[in-house]
C-alpha cells in the first residue's frame, strides 16, 4: 500500500481531530475548506449549576388565621442577684438605756407579794386551813385517777389526813363524800399514801375497810368523817391540800 499524499493525511488528521474535541469547544478546523460540511453532531451534557439566585419576593397567597397560644414553657432559671443597693442614710443616734436592777428586783418582790395575798385570799375564801395546811374541795364529783390528776392540775395534791384535825378540815370542806390520797393498789390492805409511804392515822369506819368484791383499793371520807375503802373508779369529790 503506497503512503497517503501529504494534503489527504493532512485532512485525515484533522477530521480524526474534529471528531475527537467536538464535545467541548466549537470546532475551529478548516475542514469546510477540505470537505463538504458535516452533520451537527448530538448536544453535549449539562453544564454545571449556575450561581445561587436572589431571594424572591413573598408569596401572595392567604395568610391562616393564628393558632391558639401554646402551652407555657417550665420556669427559667434563676436570674443573677441584682446589683448592692446604694448605702442608706445614717440612723439617728440611739438612746442609752439604764436598767436599776435595784427598782426591777424590788418590783418583782412586790409582785410576788401580791401574788402571795391573792392566793391567801382565794385559799381563805375556799379552804379549811390546818397549820400550814390549806384543804380545797372540787365542785364536781370524779374518779379517783380525775381526782388526782386535778390537784396535780393546781400544783396541790389529794388530801391526806395526817390527824383528827385535819381530817375534820378534810370532811369540813368536802360537803359531801370525798376522796382521799390513801389506797392498797400495790398491796392488799396495806393503805399508803401518794409518795408511797404507808399511812400513821386512819378513821375507818365499822367494818372497814373491807374490800367488797375484792375491789376496793381507794379511801373516801365519808359526811360523818369516818373511812371506807372504794373501788377507784367510783365518783367523789377531790379534795387538794395546799401548802402554806
Ligand atoms: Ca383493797
Ligand atoms: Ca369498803
Amino acid at each position: 500500500m503506497s503512503p497517503l499524499p501529504p494534503f489527504l493525511l493532512l485532512c485525515v488528521v484533522t477530521a480524526s481531530y474534529a471528531e475527537t474535541v467536538t464535545e467541548d469547544a466549537p470546532s475551529t478546523c478548516p475542514v469546510i475548506a477540505c470537505s463538504s460540511p458535516g452533520l451537527n453532531g448530538f448536544p453535549g451534557k449539562d453544564g454545571r449549576d449556575g450561581a445561587k439566585g436572589e431571594k424572591g419576593e413573598p408569596g401572595q397567597g392567604l395568610r391562616g388565621l393564628q393558632g391558639p397560644p401554646g402551652k407555657v414553657g417550665p420556669a427559667g432559671l434563676p436570674g443573677l442577684p441584682g446589683p448592692k443597693g446604694a448605702v442608706g442614710p445614717k440612723g439617728d443616734r440611739g438612746e442609752r438605756v439604764e436598767y436599776d436592777t435595784s427598782k426591777i428586783d424590788s418590783e418583782i418582790a412586790a409582785l410576788k407579794s401580791e401574788l402571795r395575798n391573792i392566793r391567801k385570799w382565794v385559799l381563805f375564801s375556799l379552804s379549811e386551813k390546818v397549820g400550814k395546811k390549806y384543804f380545797v374541795s372540787s365542785g364536781k364529783k370524779r374518779n379517783f385517777e380525775e381526782a388526782k390528776a386535778l390537784c396535780s392540775q393546781f400544783g396541790a395534791s389529794m388530801a391526806t389526813p395526817r390527824n383528827a384535825e385535819e381530817n375534820r378540815a378534810i370532811q369540813s370542806v368536802a360537803k359531801d363524800i370525798a376522796y382521799l390520797g390513801i389506797t392498797d393498789r400495790e398491796v392488799e390492805d396495806q393503805f399508803v399514801d401518794l409518795a408511797g409511804n404507808r399511812v400513821r392515822y386512819t378513821n375507818w369506819n365499822r367494818g372497814e375497810p373491807n374490800d367488797t368484791g375484792s375491789a376496793e383499793d381507794c379511801v373516801v371520807v365519808l359526811l360523818s368523817g369516818s373511812w371506807n375503802d372504794v373501788s377507784c373508779a367510783d365518783t367523789f369529790l377531790a379534795v387538794c391540800e395546799f401548802s402554806d
